[in-house]
């Protein structure tokens, strides 16, 4: 139906009359949008089957990558490039007087995920399947995903997000796999024949429904599932108050959760967590088991890759298969388990790591508690005849402590692999926050630099530069990024790089639009497009962003010689809704770009734009158009940043901290193609660990800083007069835990540079042609292929 346009137009009408009982002049984009994913959906599906029957017959060793998020946005214009016939529909459609882009409008984004760890996960989903590897995800399918974020009166205000209201074309729903998962309830012990053995009695079980949705490659017939699980009540549910039940059952998948590094630890998210896991592993045991006799040789077979501690209980609930379903003894079991789950850690960051009470923990998940003990008894023996005596270590180490199970304790103790997702959070990993497990276990730990799929964030979200690159170095660099490098051949050639500077400014433009529609401000192209899109954190330092535009502002206001190149903050991020403070900031930047915006002595010199819900799609239209990529945690703060690699590859130049993978981004293009300030993540462990720092000193000592600061509180903001006084004492009171102060001054004169070297448009494309031709290396197909041949131990099936 795709092989030609006439065809396609022939079987899209024909279909839509099909499915909606109407002639085509009756017929709604909406309609059309419905049609087309049918049609999709039907194209990939002889591939789906043949891929899942190959990896049937094969028995070649598969990964499942369990993950609760998955921030896919839209999935249209991905599947129709994957799948090659992006130009066949387009034309067709527009023989039909349909617009492609128009349907596009039209596809909700599935927000399944908070930020980078949900992204990145999606990511990696596009890479296994466009390098034919064997995996695929396991998630939960929200009924809503991360709220919709809408600015009031410069508040966040949170609405529940509907991507499901007119329905999901890319899902199958598949009742004849659900499986029953049992909460609460009570264990019971019996001895047979020597042998203990246990019932879960009297639990209320939950029904989970399997939702697959086809992952396509790019360029192959692989089409790898993604099984998102969605909770209903039991069929006959013996209970007392149904409808109670009913709710309580229907809550499991109803909401993600909207924190992101910033743990809040209810009851319903470990229900949600046991949820995915054990509706997971007994559907992977299943289909195990259709190959093989028993489960002895499970971990040849299947690798089970937790992505963060939020799945970790997929190995308790893998021993309790294998122990109370399958008869093993626990040292077999144990074995099996610790060569099947592989893990990752995605931040260091105290209040991220997750810990749960045992008063919650046991009673809901009695069976799994049990297995939890029995793990940590044996761990704390063995930690004793290590150092007989050393109780501190052991108390430091267990998985349970204090009426506690931390879960990244168990992730590392029941794992055959734990990485980092940068080097330098890998090297801090193992030196600093988990250095004495890295002792006990120096053969689990490994990088893995976090990747990106290049394909939907350059070759979909810039086509214009896309079309350019492949017109110089032709189109191998959509199957490996690494061609890019080819780019630097070009890096004298000025033609190429007015190219190049047509195409941003294009760009830019298309994103002044869009800022235009939205918050009512006109932009000029011509300005430096400063952009921070990312969740806001206090790590992450919007605040010293917003700082510095206030400096700006005050230095324009003071000194009417002042010349700066004139420039545009934009902003997006969306706040934890129980995070008061990051939501304080939202109010400031909203703030400061109200007061901004309608000085007329300001004027075009400076721009402050906060674009309201922050999402994928609408990430696609800004990275494109960025000229600076803001990346200023405090470092040692931020794990990789993924954000940081979107940029790039579109050709903004990074002003960042030595953080993350900021610091292999700096290692790739060298000191001349990237503006580094501020302290080093050493110096930053050294002050948390030895003190020294005192931020007051800094604002009595640097002028600038004071003024900044004081206006927060002194009327400079008449409105708003007691708004931010959190955000005065945390950086006073609270001495400036971030080091917001102590890097003002170095990130102000690197600002200072930014504009400078700005106007060197030349030597600016320049450099941002060394980013994009350095690019490659953040490739989620590289960071896939290093999983898989190091970790998963698994390789790519035609
Ligand atoms: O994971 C990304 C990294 O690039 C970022 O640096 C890191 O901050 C991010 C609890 C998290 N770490 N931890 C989370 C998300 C949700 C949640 O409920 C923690 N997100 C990250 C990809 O590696």
């Amino acid at each position: 139906m795709f092989s030609s346009k006439e065809k396609f137009k022939h079987t899209f009408l024909k279909r839509l009359e099909m499915l909606f009982g109407k002639s085509f002049s009756e017929s709604t984009p909406r309609d059309h949008y419905q049609t087309l994913g049918h049609m999709i959906r039907e194209f990939v599906s002889n591939d789906w089957i043949t891929t899942n029957e190959r990896y049937l017959a094969t028995k070649n060793k598969q990964v499942y990558y369990l993950s609760i998020e998955y921030l896919l946005g839209k999935l249209l214009r991905q599947n129709l490039m994957n799948l090659g016939v992006e130009g066949i529909v387009e034309e067709g459609l527009g023989e039909l007087g349909i617009e492609l882009t128009g349907l596009e409008e039209l596809e909700p984004d599935a927000g399944l995920g908070n930020g980078g760890l949900g992204r990145l996960a999606a990511c990696f989903l596009d890479s296994l399947a466009s390098l034919n590897l064997p995996g695929h995800g396991h998630g939960i399918r929200y009924k809503h995903g991360l709220f919709e974020q809408k600015i009031v009166d410069g508040y966040q205000v949170e609405l529940p997000e509907q991507w499901l209201r007119s329905g999901n074309v890319w899902e199958v729903r598949k009742a004849d796999l659900a499986v029953s998962i049992p909460f609460w309830g009570k264990v019971e012990s019996r001895n047979e024949n020597g042998r203990l053995v246990f019932r879960h009695l009297h639990a209320e079980t939950v029904t989970a429904v399997p939702y697959d949705v086809p992952v396509a490659g790019f360029n192959t017939n692989t089409v790898n599932t993604l099984r998102l699980w969605n909770a209903e009540p039991a069929q006959f549910p013996f209970h007392k108050d149904v409808l109670k039940y009913k709710r309580e059952t229907e809550a499991i998948s109803e909401f993600l959760y909207p924190d992101d590094t910033h743990d809040e630890g209810k009851i319903l998210r470990l229900k949600q967590q046991y949820f995915l896991v054990s509706a997971c592993i007994q559907s992977i045991l299943r289909s195990y088991r259709k190959q093989h006799s028993s489960l002895e040789q499970l971990h040849e077979y299947v690798c089970i890759h937790i992505n963060d501690t939020h799945p970790v209980l997929a190995i308790p609930e893998l021993m309790r298969i294998l122990i109370d379903e399958e008869g093993l003894d626990w040292e077999q079991a144990w074995h099996i388990t610790t060569n099947t789950i592989s893990y990752t850690n995605h931040t260091t960051l105290s209040e991220a790591l997750e810990k749960w009470p045992v008063h919650i923990f046991q009673p809901l998940l009695p069976r799994i508690y049990m297995i939890v003990e029995e793990i940590n008894e044996r761990f704390c023996r063995q930690l004793w005849e290590e150092s007989p005596g050393d109780w501190e270590r052991i108390s430091q180490l267990a998985v349970i402590a204090d009426h506690y199970v931390k879960m990244a304790h168990l992730a590392i103790v029941g794992s055959f692999s734990v990485n980092g997702v940068a080097r330098l959070h890998t090297e801090i990993l193992k030196e600093r926050e988990m250095k004495p497990f890295f002792h006990l276990y120096p053969d689990k730990f490994n990088n893995k630099t976090n990747g990106i799929a290049y394909r939907r964030w350059l070759l979909k979200a810039n086509p214009a530069l896309s079309a350019l690159i492949t017109e110089k170095i032709g189109s191998s660099w959509t199957q490996s990024a690494h061609e890019l490098t080819q780019l630097l051949q070009y890096q004298n050639d000025h033609t190429f790089l007015r190219q190049l500077e047509k195409i941003k400014i294009d760009n830019k433009q298309k994103l002044a639009d869009i800022i235009y529609k939205q918050n009512g401000v006109a932009v000029d192209s011509m300005a430096i497009f400063d952009v921070q899109v990312k969740r806001l954190h206090a790590y992450k330092r919007q605040l010293l962003n917003v700082l510095h535009i206030m400096y700006l502002f005050n230095r324009i206001k003071e000194d009417s010689s002042y010349e700066m190149t004139p420039r545009v903050f934009v902003f997006g991020a969306k706040a934890s809704p129980g995070y008061y403070y990051a939501k304080k900031i939202i109010k400031l930047i909203n703030t400061v770009a109200d007061k901004v915006n309608n000085d007329p002595q300001v004027g075009d010199q400076l721009k402050v734009i906060f674009l309201e819900n922050y999402l994928v799609s609408l990430a696609e239209k800004i990275f494109p158009a960025a000229d600076v990529s803001e990346q200023i945690s405090t470092a040692s703060k931020e794990a990789s940043g993924t954000g940081n690699m979107k940029f790039m590859i579109n050709g903004a130049l990074t002003l960042g901290t030595l953080d993350g993978a900021n610091v292999e981004i700096h290692e790739l293009v060298g000191d001349d193609n990237i503006f580094l300030f501020g302290l080093t993540a050493e110096e930053v462990l050294h002050y948390y660990r030895h003190g020294g720092y005192e931020s007051v000193e800094y604002y009595h000592l640097d002028q600038r800083i004071r003024e900044v600061v004081d206006q927060l509180v002194n009327g400079f903001f008449p409105d708003v007069y007691n708004e931010f006084e959190p955000i005065f004492d945390s950086l006073l009171g609270e001495n400036d835990q971030y080091f917001v102060l102590k890097d003002f001054a170095a990130y102000t004169n690197t600002q200072e540079k930014v504009g400078e070297a700005f106007r060197d448009t030349l030597g600016w494309q320049q450099k941002s042609l060394i980013n994009i031709a350095h690019a490659g290396y953040f490739s989620s197909d590289r960071t896939i292929k290093e999983y898989a041949k190091d970790i998963w131990g698994i390789r790519p099936l035609y």
